[in-house]
């Protein structure tokens, strides 16, 4: 077979063709990824996406966030296929809009979380393994559509004060120690380009900031998406 005809019967990936211009908001916990979404709310032509806690927090009754903290070498593997499949939903959303603007994504459960429970012996070996394959079937399936992803760059003692003055219920045991992890994580893949795709733009945003002072870092962050979706 030619090359032209092996080319005419790849299929299609799913939703592929149908995704606007997509920006993807990253940090780590507690970094101000909600807030940035909300700056976004007054802008028409966006379709906004947040990150669904609330039904990761209630799965048929179940609050699997909590299960995933409490008893985390049980719960992190299923906690973390229903992340995947909670982010598959609104990376596929199909949208009018001309921009897509997600908090957080398949990536960062994928390069960030799932690599670090690996790495600190929460996911066993086979476990992983199952969550590779599944993203290895995903990649070659579904179109997951990125043109930016803004990087909420913090550092991890000051999302670590701000994760305790929340008080999230079921983050009430997350050490210090968990965010300097995921600080790591998010920093090799999104500043070192060590995962993914290093080809996918990235603006870092500085949001140690406190919200009187970061005005001006989202004024830059919404010329950047306007500039690049035209
Ligand atoms: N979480 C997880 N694995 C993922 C995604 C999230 O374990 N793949 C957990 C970490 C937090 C909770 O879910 O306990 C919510 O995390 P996020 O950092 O995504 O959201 P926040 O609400 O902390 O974001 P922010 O404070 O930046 O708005």
């Amino acid at each position: 077979r030619t090359i032209k005809t092996m080319a005419l019967t790849r299929s299609p990936k799913y939703a592929e063709n149908n995704q606007p211009f997509t920006v993807l908001i990253e940090g780590n916990i507690g970094s101000g990824k909600t807030t940035f979404l909300n700056h976004f709310n007054k802008f028409d032509d966006i379709c906004l996406l947040s990150e669904p806690v609330e039904r990761w927090q209630d799965v048929g009754g179940c609050n699997l966030l909590d299960l995933m903290y409490k008893e985390s070498n049980r719960w992190a593997m299923p906690f973390q296929t229903y992340v995947t499949l909670t982010m598959l939903e609104m990376h596929t959303k199909p949208t009018d809009k001309s921009v897509k603007i997600m908090e957080r994504s398949l990536f960062s459960s994928r390069y960030c979380f799932v690599e670090n429970m690996y790495a600190n012996g929460t996911l066993h070996k086979g476990m992983y393994q199952i969550l590779q394959d599944w993203y290895r079937f995903i990649e070659k399936s579904i179109h997951i559509q990125a043109d930016l992803i803004v990087y909420l760059r913090t550092s991890p003692e000051v999302v670590f004060e701000r994760m305790k003055t929340r008080a999230r219920s079921e983050e009430s045991c997350v050490p210090l120690k968990y965010l300097e992890e995921l600080h790591v994580s998010h920093e090799d893949w999104l500043v070192h380009r060590k995962r993914g795709n290093p080809n996918t733009p990235v603006l870092i945003l500085n949001a140690d900031l406190d919200l009187e002072n970061i005005g001006s870092e989202y004024k830059r962050s919404e010329d950047s998406i306007f500039k690049a979706s035209i």
